[in-house]
């Protein structure tokens, strides 16, 4: 049953309102927590070599995770096949080769496609590539004509000129401020990106995208512990690596997940799931991303899901104003992540993601790195605007608001550099 977009509209308004203006952003009301410790087992057990995180802590918390927060994904869907719709040599005033490859996955007589738009720099072979999803079609993030427009649903947009939930040429390179393409060609890095509504449409609504395919008779949403939207979007990034691995241009081991926001929650969540991923980068991701949950600045949990009830999966509700009795923070979600490079960014503006609690997150992960001898944050302070750490554990926070900018990219592409190349 839907209701009607109008009436949607006001309550997601007037929820906001209400959430919004709840919201703490007092230091000094931050309630003390125990910080679960990454190193302690759910019994109680102390790891102390990354064999044992290996072999009882990770499998663990990612079960916790899987089951509790973003849901199980019912069954390992292959894909059907693989079509490149288009492809050019000479894009981007022929520095780069321009692929768009469609992915359709089929299941209990239903389908689903997805297309990736992949560039890749013409003077560098074996190429490693930032992955990442971009909120409104790849048509938007360049001024690149070529762009195949999406016809999934989409979010309306003024700004965008984007009407009746449709995408058209009006929208066409309205996000190339979010994706510093030449800077990321010119480093000698592909950039490849998906429209995530094509692999679920963002809304409330289970009849759609990928979920379905894999619903069992007489199912028509998942089950609790099955996944919401994040893990779907999750799911998606892994099956684009699927078809990187069948790619002989991409040096797949090289791959770095790249999200913004929410699609920087879904990014973390595909790297805690698939070790194939060499590197995640979480820019301004927040709650259920990055920042601790336990803090409750900024979004919690409760608004969270209260405001995108199909993001994270059943279970997960019976944590909203009750964080207390989660025995996991998000920080052990980025140790999942342990040991591949990791880069968790805020903005100093952007205090509904709680930059400090993203900060604390990355810091708090630090001793499963430490475990492998890889350098973290250690027992560094909270940096100051625009100062990032470029460790194997990267973190900036940066002046301004909620965005990706050319700053990220430079600094993401510094410590690519140091630690993937
Ligand atoms: C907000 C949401 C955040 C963040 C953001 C985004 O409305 O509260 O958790 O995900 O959307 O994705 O832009």
């Amino acid at each position: 049953m839907k209701m009607p977009v109008h009436l949607t509209m006001l309550l997601f308004f007037i929820s906001m309102s209400i959430s919004k203006a709840q919201t703490n952003y007092t230091e000094s009301e931050v309630p003390f927590f125990e910080v679960p410790n990454p190193l302690t087992t759910f019994k109680g057990e102390t790891i102390s070599t990354n064999t044992a995180w290996e072999k009882s802590r990770r499998p663990e918390l990612h079960a916790f995770f899987r089951e509790n927060v973003y849901g199980r994904v019912p069954e390992n869907l292959k894909i059907d096949s693989y079509n490149i719709l288009e492809q050019d040599h000479n894009a981007l005033n022929g520095k780069a080769k321009r692929t768009q490859v469609e992915l359709t996955f089929t299941k209990n007589n239903k389908e689903l496609s997805f297309t990736i738009l992949l560039y890749l720099p013409k003077h560098v072979k074996n190429t490693a590539v930032f992955l990442g999803y971009n909120f409104y079609g790849n048509h938007t993030i360049t001024e690149d004509e070529s762009v195949i427009i999406s016809t999934a649903w989409t979010d309306n947009n003024k700004e965008f000129g984007i009407e009746n939930n449709t995408l058209t040429a009006a929208s066409r390179g309205k996000r190339t401020n979010r994706w510093a393409i030449d800077k990321i060609i010119d480093a000698g890095y592909g950039l490849a990106t998906i429209y995530y509504g094509e692999v679920d449409p963002d809304k409330n609504d289970f009849s759609d995208g990928i979920h379905h395919l894999l619903y069992g008779e007489n199912q028509n949403q998942p089950k609790p512990d099955e996944w919401g939207s994040i893990a779907a979007w999750a799911w998606g990034l892994s099956k684009a690596m699927d078809y990187f691995e069948t790619n002989p241009e991409i040096e797949a081991t090289k791959v770095i997940a790249f999200g913004h926001s929410r699609l920087g929650k879904a990014a973390l969540w595909a790297g805690a799931n698939d070790q194939r991923f060499a590197g995640v980068i979480s820019n301004n991701s927040g709650c259920g991303g990055a920042a601790m949950s336990k803090r409750k600045y900024g979004e919690t949990l409760a608004v969270i899901n209260q405001r995108f009830p199909h993001w994270f999966c059943t279970n997960f509700k019976q944590y909203n104003n009750n964080e207390e009795a989660l025995v996991v923070d998000q920080h052990q979600l980025l140790a999942l992540i342990a040991p591949r490079p990791l880069y968790v960014a805020s903005a100093e503006e952007d205090r509904w993601a709680d930059p400090r609690g993203e900060f604390l997150s990355a810091k708090y992960a630090s001793s499963v790195y430490e475990l492998y001898g890889k350098k973290g944050i250690g027992d560094m302070e909270m940096p100051s605007t625009n100062l990032p750490i470029h460790n194997t554990v990267a973190y900036h926070i940066r002046t301004g608001k909620h965005d990706v900018t050319d700053y990220d990219w430079e600094q993401y592409i510094k410590w690519a550099n140091i630690h993937l190349r």
